[in-house]
């Protein structure tokens, strides 16, 4: 049908390369900030610059020229914008007119330049003062009947130094509630992880990828989410090591890459990043992950039995590793119907990637979200850590599981305590060095902070960054239930959803950007932040703030925190540590004097420094001393749900074009989508059977038995290569198909990437 070739056609370019380059210049005019941008450009990731807002990938540790990025550009771009939402534009139109308003739109006017409050009475925002807005807030919280009405959240782009205060501002008001974006994430990574290895952080380091004969890809989207991992594949490729990929997509940049620095890569086409390319089904990583490991164990028995060496790293899982007699029982007892049926790969396929894992001397394990967002992501992890352990693939050089985090600085937000379920010794340090006595019992998260919206209970949100409204499951009643908040306060760079959907009261508070200059009391301040690979650095700015009148995200923790404690706890030096943010490392480092020694001399070394891993050192801090081989039982998610044969699963994905909430254009260039993200990616065998051709308009319902009926219609289909029952859709735009209840069993992250759904073909 034509509907379906006016927005898609597929990309058969390599992944990188000449579009790359169009696209930044692209991005850059759009925002109208040829100079200014190109100028922020070239500081991006630089020792003397700041961390790039994109991803957090780390930096190769010996470069100085500049490492180019498509997406790290656009984010860039997005926040260096010549445009700016003013008071004359709240004056402009109503909240009920902007609700109305796409997201793209919502951004696009530009960047916040002034503290706002909601005015009822006109329906609009009308400007504030910093200390009336201060004031509002302490109010609202020191009326609360409990300081668990109140609602901590972080999302990952706020620096180490913002978050820890807030952190301690949460404790001190007397609650963890820190629902983060963590906790829509890598959270699996963060609880998950820690009972296999005993760390919930990727053991490998950007020099591993230079020594690893085999890295898997699980996935996770480098092309699109971080870059510039292509340029690591890419020389991993060259050198020979092998890339085996296991996703539902054919994620172009994973198949061929050209780097645009390479002058060779741009002559020739790019080069071809996987050797093999699996199209798992969705959901069926844990049944493909343990038919590759029976492989294994058979071809160590084989070897066994002929008298050749052995396959598997004896020695390390003896010395090194518990439950290997629990496992192998397992993987002996689980039937090769169900791998094939659940994986939707074939032996013979999962046979080639034993071959080559048993062939590799160093294997690395890079994942993100598609294994993450699943009823058993922590599982998922639990069973690539397995695969690694079997021939002593972690802390050793060349090897590892390398989570790739999402926002530039989650993992550090994590590391300074935002945290819902914070350890005792935390919390005793916490209580040492600030004299108080902080609240011992686990706060709510992601889920259970909805969970307590929706029973009423919570009275005012603070939003230190994020868009948490438009990020969240069930959205629709999310929004509904936020309305009923007292107060909501959203401290961030860009108007968003957040603000159009709001508390009976509402502030917009407008941050400084990671880009921008942040000078306090005449002297430029440097924030820090810690990336995938465990690696804190110190990010300063070079622009001019977007405005005169924003603060820093230091500087608002501070200023609530003066407003709501004005005469207790003035032992704690909330102007000090605005004035020199080396007092709030050094605060920092008293509540961690190990993992952050020295952190002001340190993180003033070129590159700054990793904190300490003991996994990559093999030492495992977990309940036995040693890395657990742990056992799941099955291969599927969970058998009584995916009894229903018309029911699909639902990847909700990224395009090329949006940064999270943040949607840049409604094209999606790798995967061949222009000017639309209402559309469906399905297989033909699928269509067929349920009768819909390209360019039908279906609706998607969710499967689900909590009696709530969630609908989204006026979706195109587009005739796909993805494996039959799978299904994948655009986030936020599917995101009212996300059931509340639908997420990880250990870390309540929301299966985002595995939503039980069926396709009607709509009249
Ligand atoms: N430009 C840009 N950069 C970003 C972001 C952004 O939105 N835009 N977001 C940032 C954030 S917060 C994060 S968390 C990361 C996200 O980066 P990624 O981890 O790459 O996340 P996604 O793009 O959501 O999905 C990753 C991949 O999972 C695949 N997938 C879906 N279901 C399954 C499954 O069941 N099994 C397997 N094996 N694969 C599956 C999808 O096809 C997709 O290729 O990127 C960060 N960087
Ligand atoms: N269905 C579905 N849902 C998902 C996902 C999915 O794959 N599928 N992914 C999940 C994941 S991985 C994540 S991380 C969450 C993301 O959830 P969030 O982190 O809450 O959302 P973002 O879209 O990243 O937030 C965008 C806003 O951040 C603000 N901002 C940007 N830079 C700064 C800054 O420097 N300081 C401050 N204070 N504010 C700033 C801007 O105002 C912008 O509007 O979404 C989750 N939701
Ligand atoms: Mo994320």
């Amino acid at each position: 049908m034509a509907e379906q070739d006016e927005i898609f056609a597929p990309y058969d370019a390599p992944a990188g390369g000449w579009g790359a380059l169009a696209a930044t210049a692209k991005a850059l005019r759009r925002q109208s900030v040829v100079a200014r941008g190109s100028r922020a450009l070239l500081a991006a990731n630089q020792p003397e610059g700041f961390d790039c807002p994109g991803c957090a990938w780390p930096d190769p540790k010996h470069t100085s020229s500049f490492e180019f990025c498509e997406n790290g550009a656009k984010a860039i771009a997005w926040e260096v914008t010549e445009k700016r939402v003013t008071r004359e534009f709240f004056a402009a139109h109503t909240v009920s007119e902007l609700a109305t308003k796409s997201d793209l739109w919502l951004e696009e006017q530009g960047r916040l330049t002034e503290p706002m409050r909601y005015d009822p009475a006109s329906d609009k925002y009308v400007p504030i003062s910093w200390d009336e807005a201060f004031a509002i807030i302490a109010r609202h919280i020191n009326r609360m009947d409990n300081p668990h009405q109140a609602e901590f959240y972080v999302s990952g782009r706020t620096s180490n130094e913002a978050a820890f205060l807030f952190g301690l501002l949460g404790r001190l008001v007397g609650t963890n509630n820190f629902p983060d974006c963590s906790n829509m994430c890598h959270e699996p990574t963060s609880r998950g992880l820690p009972l296999s290895i005993g760390i919930g952080k990727g053991t490998s380091v950007l020099e591993d990828f230079e020594h690893a004969d085999m890295i898997l890809n699980i996935g996770q989207n480098p092309g699109t989410n971080s870059p510039r991992a292509m340029g690591t594949l890419r020389e991993a490729a060259k050198r020979g090591a092998r890339i085996v990929v296991f996703n539902p997509l054919r994620e172009r940049a994973l198949e061929r890459f050209a780097d645009p620095k390479s002058t060779q890569d741009m002559l020739l086409n790019g080069a071809k990043i996987a050797h093999l390319y699996c199209q798992v089904k969705i959901g069926g990583d844990m049944a493909a992950l343990k038919g590759v490991m029976k492989l294994v164990i058979d071809a160590d028995r084989a070897a066994k039995a002929n008298g050749q060496p052995a396959v598997l790293d004896d020695a390390f899982i003896a010395a090194h590793t518990h439950g290997f007699e629990a496992f192998l029982a397992d993987l002996d007892a689980t039937e090769w119907d169900d791998i094939i049926e659940t994986s939707g790969l074939s032996r013979e396929v999962l046979q080639q990637v034993a071959d080559i894992y048993c062939s590799a001397k160093s294997v690395i394990l890079m994942y993100g979200m598609g294994i993450t967002q699943h009823r058993h992501g922590s599982e998922n992890i639990q069973q690539c850590v397995n695969l690694l352990l079997l021939r002593g693939n972690i802390g050793r050089e060349g090897t590892g599981i390398s989570p790739v985090r999402g926002h530039s600085n989650v993992q550090g937000d994590r590391t300074v305590g935002i945290d819902e379920k914070p350890t005792q010794a935390f919390l005793d340090e916490l209580a040492k060095v600030f004299k108080f006595e902080p609240p011992r019992e686990h706060g709510h998260g992601v889920v259970t902070s909805i969970e307590a919206m929706l029973r009423g209970e919570v009275r005012v949100f603070l939003g230190m960054g994020g868009n948490f409204v438009a990020a969240v499951p069930d959205t629709p009643r999310v929004q509904a239930a936020m309305r009923q908040i007292d107060l909501t306060v959203g401290v961030n760079t860009k108007l968003n959803r957040g603000h159009v959907v709001h508390g009976k009261e509402a502030l917009i508070l407008p941050c400084r950007a990671r880009s921008e200059l942040d000078e306090q009391g005449g002297v430029l301040q440097s924030v820090t932040v810690e990336d995938s690979m465990s690696f804190v650095h110190a990010s300063g700015g070079l622009l001019e703030p977007a405005s005169p009148d924003l603060r820093s995200e230091v500087a608002i923790v501070c200023g609530m925190a003066k407003a709501i404690f004005p005469d207790r706890y003035t032992h704690i030096d909330w102007d000090g540590y605005v004035a020199n943010y080396d007092r709030i490392r050094d605060a920092i480092e008293a509540v961690y004097p190990e993992l952050f020694q020295e952190y002001n001399k340190r993180v003033r070394e070129p590159g700054g420094f990793r904190l300490r891993n003991p996994a990559s050192e093999r030492e495992w801090k977990t309940s036995t001393g040693k890395a657990n081989f742990l056992v799941f039982n099955g291969v599927a998610e969970d058998p009584a749900r995916i009894a229903n044969p018309d029911m699909l699963r639902l990847a909700t994905l990224r395009s090329h074009d949006q940064y999270n909430t943040t949607v840049y254009s409604n094209d999606d260039r790798y995967r061949g989508i222009k000017g639309d993200r209402m559309v469906v990616f399905m297989n033909e065998v699928d269509m067929k059977a349920r009768g819909v051709q390209p360019g039908a308009k279906v609706r998607l319902r969710t499967v689900s038995d909590d009696g709530i009926d969630r609908v989204v219609e006026n979706l195109t289909v587009i005739a796909y290569n993805i494996p039959r029952g799978s299904i994948g859709a655009y986030y936020p735009e599917t995101n009212p198909l996300l059931a509340l209840g639908h997420h990880d069993q250990l870390a309540e992250t929301p299966a985002a990437k595995s939503i039980p759904v069926m396709v009607e073909a709509m009249a």
